[in-house]
């Protein structure tokens, strides 16, 4: 049967497109079919790209004929309708709620899925989200149908720089634009089938939401682990405001592109250094990417050491009170020191300069401030400094060495100070040969040759580091020993002390914006002036006054001052501090976009309690998260902010687990559809990609797809195969106009094939390359299993309400096919492996296309295999097989071993005691059965043909033996 399937609504018929389609029909000798306004005839995409349609054969789909590059594609089966359906069936019976307060029988075992919260941006979902939101919502099917409550829900992380950005430039509040967002989102995921708990989603821009996170900001200041200090931020003075690190590049500010100071500046810090140590620990047990953890450890960065103490020489050399403390990881080189460095913004500097070279280090601080940390440390950056005009005393040995200031030395690492030892540190090392510094060798590699020309940084043997001066001899010992002994020195002399370092900072956690968690705090009027009290002492709001809800603003604009926008809502910012009933001012400062995601995953567990962040025992149950999936990118802040905030509600008692996400998995990206570049020389002329090297000066141009073809492991142009291409594909970004929308993929194909597609892609953790030509794979297989289930549509396109399926017992073979299908779906969902599961679909309907019958109890449990993956199909076909309610809750198949083993063996078969070949026979065979097989054997038979049996052993499962008659033997053999 042929007939042309139209993918969209019926469209003016274009003349072109009426004569391809007539050419097609009479090519195909079939009468022409008008397009009717039905479902399934409807027209396709009219871009004139892909502007095409398809002849194609109802029954199996497979592609009959194709014009040159017509993309032609057909509607597998009928999708729209069935999703829609199911998708207003699972909403109006509010399937996937799970259970609370005491309808929860916490008898079952919980499990609690959850991926990481989106931001709800104006460009909607990407097909990166649904990589991860499909992984989760299989395991949430999968573990519903095994027996388990299972709470998998959705929210939004909606506080954040781009809707505030928004409305200054277009002065449409953040929230109107954020709820905006969110709908769109919520829209789109629901057009998804995600099984999301929608009753719990919660946003952390809602009072409700945002009343927990000032609590628990009150709980942290309570326990002095929220307090405010001046912290260098990046100041922007053209548009008088601080940045971002982000929005700062090179320097400058990203929009504008103006000049960025460091500015000391007061802010509210966290004090996640605190926690540094059960951070690092409680690492070890967790089951997450060793590549996470070990981001996490290097981002904690525990090193050990010793702090040493430097005093300063006057100008006529006298030891004075004055000293540097450095902090060292190697205090084995000490008697290498021949320089100490500050950081610029040193405290002490200032007391230290000598006069003839006070500019000079000015000037050196004013540059200095313009860089960020991570340019200071760049290591190729070439290394800078002056000199202080300052000596300072080597403790173990009284040389005199000088004080150098340099921004390779950082202010908020250590104490701020190192002593310099060019022999052994490479920055060290750069820096005096460029200030011609002296350099003493004080350790020797283990291995001989040691290259005096570079800085030798690895441990070894100790030389030239003795003094009579000081006692110390640390000659011939090994680093480690060294190390011991001069840090037991300084300590007994007094001069130091061991010392372990953290590279982790605390938190800042102020942002001088308006969309985020107003600061539930106020300072007295009386404070603010005063002199004495630089930063001022804040007081909380009783917890009784929350949510402290922001104000409503007009003016979203920088103040130009430094101040926050919200110092803009002055009627709120003026209050009465509670307990004293004094003039006080609220805190301008907003939260971070982090602190809402810091506990998302606990309110979830209980997102309508308005007296408790989270109830007792419904936190007892649901903690911790079993799976929690996301992006790569947040393997440290958000990652470790979180955590650091669970032990902080560990040690109060709000929650019972000392870590929040048991199991961590982060998806790989996608990338978009490969793209073919052809190489142009300075003429125009195209050039193969392997020899662009040779002729260097080159352009790169964009090939369309239909102009490149394969040869052997390349890709090459159709017209001209000498000219090889380079096929690359890129991260998704509008600039290059690979974008994929799944709205559009879902109008195409269906909701279920993008699920099945974007699994079927690739292992969930590997980076991906999207290709439009797969969804139409996945999407044919639904397409097969719906026929194989269904059978062919009505001459009207429509399918028949019933299904194939008989009502009779399956055959050995159906139940083997069926039961290794279960067994590998089954181990593959919960090795998270669920591309290799649908390839075990796959083969199960190939297998079953070749059946001539289809028993309903082969086909209704490969339907409930199916559903994790493809929901909307599998409940319609449920529906179909006479099922009346939803299968979301129906058991998991379960593999029964009794059809996986190889139940058929080699059975050896003997003619009068000698082995003369075998045959296959099932384990259970009669002795009949085996000897009817040995008969028809090719080369058994040749013995047996004729000749009379006088008798027969079989020992079942292990041999046939057959005893002829001897006269008949001569009788036949003549
Ligand atoms: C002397 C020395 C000799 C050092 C040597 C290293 C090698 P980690 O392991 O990262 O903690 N350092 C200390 N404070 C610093 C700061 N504020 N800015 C830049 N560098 C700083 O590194 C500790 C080492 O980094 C310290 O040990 C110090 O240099 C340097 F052969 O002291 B070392």
């Amino acid at each position: 049967m042929i007939q042309i399937q139209w993918l969209l609504p019926p469209q003016p018929l274009t003349s072109s497109l009426h004569h391809h389609r007539r050419s097609l029909l009479f090519s195909s000798r079939r009468r022409s079919l008008p397009p009717k306004p039905s479902s399934t005839l409807t027209f396709s995409n009219v871009s004139t790209k892909y502007f095409g349609f398809r002849v194609c054969n109802c029954v199996n789909s497979e592609r009959i004929t194709e014009e040159s590059n017509e993309v032609v594609k057909v509607r597998a089966y009928p999708f729209h309708e069935i999703e829609q359906r199911w998708q207003k069936f699972w909403d109006e019976n509010r399937t996937f709620r799970t259970p609370d307060d005491d309808e929860l029988d916490t008898s079952k075992p919980k499990f609690y899925v959850l991926d990481m919260f989106p931001y709800p941006s104006g460009a909607g979902l990407h097909v990166g989200h649904p990589l991860g939101y499909t992984a989760t919502d299989i395991l949430a099917r999968f573990k519903r149908m095994q027996g388990f409550n299972v709470l998998h829900p959705m929210g939004w992380d909606a506080f954040g720089l781009p809707a505030e950005q928004y409305a200054i430039e277009t002065g449409t509040h953040p929230k109107v634009t954020t709820i905006k967002n969110i709908d769109r989102f919520r829209t789109q995921l629901k057009s998804l089938g995600f099984s999301f708990d929608w009753e719990r989603e919660i946003s952390t821009t809602e009072p409700d939401y945002y009343k927990w996170t000032q609590w628990i900001f009150l709980q942290l200041l309570k326990r002095g682990l929220a307090y405010q200090a001046e912290v260098a931020v990046n100041w922007c003075p053209a548009l008088g405001t601080v940045l971002a690190n982000e929005e700062v590049v090179d320097g400058v500010s990203e929009r504008g592109g103006h000049p960025v100071i460091r500015k000391p500046m007061r802010q509210w810090m966290l004090k996640i250094t605190a926690y540094a140590d059960r951070l690092l620990e409680d690492l070890d047990d967790l089951d997450w990417p060793e590549s996470i953890k070990e981001m996490q450890r290097n981002w904690i960065g525990r090193s050990e050491g010793a702090e040493v103490d430097f005093h300063v020489l006057s100008k006529d050399c006298q030891v004075t009170d004055a000293k540097i403390t450095v902090y060292t990881t190697r205090p084995d080189t000490i008697f290498g020191v021949t320089y100490l460095v500050l950081a610029p913004e040193h405290p002490l500097l200032s007391s230290i300069v000598s006069e003839s070279q006070q500019n000079i280090v000015d000037e050196y601080k004013e540059v200095a401030s313009r860089k960020s940390d991570l340019e200071r440390t760049e290591l190729q950056k070439e290394k800078s400094g002056v000199f202080s005009g300052c000596y300072a005393k080597n403790p173990v040995n009284a040389e005199a060495i000088p004080i150098y200031i340099a921004d390779y030395v950082l202010g908020s690492y250590g104490t701020g100070a190192i002593m310099a030892v060019p022999a052994h540190d490479s920055r060290d090392h750069e820096f005096a040969l460029k200030y011609n510094l002296p350099i003493h060798w004080v350790i020797t590699s283990d291995k001989c040759c040691d290259d005096f020309e570079k800085p030798y940084s690895g441990e070894g043997n100790v030389i030239n580091s003795s003094s009579s001066t000081s006692g110390l001899d640390i000659n011939g010992l090994h680093s480690k020993e060294a190390a011991v002994e001069v840090i037991n020195w300084v300590e007994k002399t007094g001069n130091g002390n061991r010392k372990i370092n953290y590279k982790l900072r605390d938190w800042l956690f102020a942002r001088q914006r308006y969309w985020g968690e107003p600061i539930p705090v106020v300072f007295l009027d009386e404070n603010s002036e005063s002199e004495t009290l630089p930063i001022p002492i804040p007081i909380p709001i009783p917890e009784t006054e929350l949510p402290l809800t922001l104000p409503e603003l007009d003016d979203f604009t920088p103040t130009g001052t430094g101040d926050p926008p919200l110092s803009k809502a002055v009627s709120w910012v003026n209050t009465i501090e509670s307990s004293s009933g004094k003039p006080a001012k609220r805190e301008t400062n907003t939260m971070p976009q982090w602190a809402g995601s810091c506990w998302y995953y606990l309110r979830f567990m209980d997102p309508k309690n308005s007296s408790q962040l989270v109830d007792k025992k419904k936190e007892m149950y649901w903690s911790p998260v079993d799976v929690y999936v996301g992006g790569a990118e947040h393997a440290v802040l958000h990652l470790l902010y979180s955590r650091f905030w669970h032990k902080v509600l560990y040690d109060i008692g709000i929650v019972s687990t000392k870590e929040p996400f048991k199991c961590v998995i982060n998806q790989g990206i996608i990338l978009g559809e490969v793209q073919y570049m052809a190489c142009k020389d300075k003429d125009g002329n195209f050039v193969s990609a392997d020899s662009i090297h040779a002729s260097g000066d080159h352009k790169q141009e964009r090939i369309p797809d239909e102009k490149v073809t394969k040869s052997g492991a390349s890709f090459v142009l159709k017209d001209n195969p000498n000219i090889k291409l380079i096929a690359r594909a890129h991260k998704m970004s509008k600039s290059r106009g690979n974008v994929v929308n799944p709205d559009d993929v879902v109008s195409e194909y269906g909701a279920d094939s993008l699920r099945l597609y974007e699994m079927f892609m690739g292992p969930l953790r590997d980076s991906k390359t999207w290709n439009t030509s797969g969804i139409e794979g996945v999407h044919r297989f639904l397409g097969r299993s719906w026929r194989l289930i269904v059978g062919s549509p009505l001459s009207d396109g429509t399918y028949k309400n019933q299904t194939l399926v008989v009502d009779e017992n399956p055959s050995l073979d159906q139940l083997k096919s069926l039961h290794r299908c279960i067994e590998k779906v089954t181990d593959e969902i919960e090795a998270t492996r669920f591309n290799t599961g649908i390839s075990a679909m796959m083969e199960f309907v190939n297998t079953a296309y070749k059946w001539d019958k289809l028993p309903k109890s082969i086909v209704e449990p490969f339907v409930l295999l199916l559903s994790p993956y493809a929901p909307h199909i599998a409940e319609e076909l449920w529906f179909r097989l006479g099922h009346s309610t939803s299968l979301a809750y129906e058991s998991f198949p379960k593999a029964n071993p009794a059809y996986l083993k190889d139940t058929t063996i080699t059975l050896p078969v003997q003619i009068n005691g000698k082995t003369r070949g075998t045959v296959q026979v099932e384990v259970i065979c009669t002795e009949e059965e085996a000897f009817k097989l040995a008969s028809l054997d090719q080369k058994l038979s040749k013995y047996l043909k004729g000749k009379i049996v006088k008798k027969r052993v079989y020992v079942p499962g292990k041999i046939l033996n057959v005893i002829l008659e001897r006269e008949t033997n001569k009788v036949a053999s003549r």
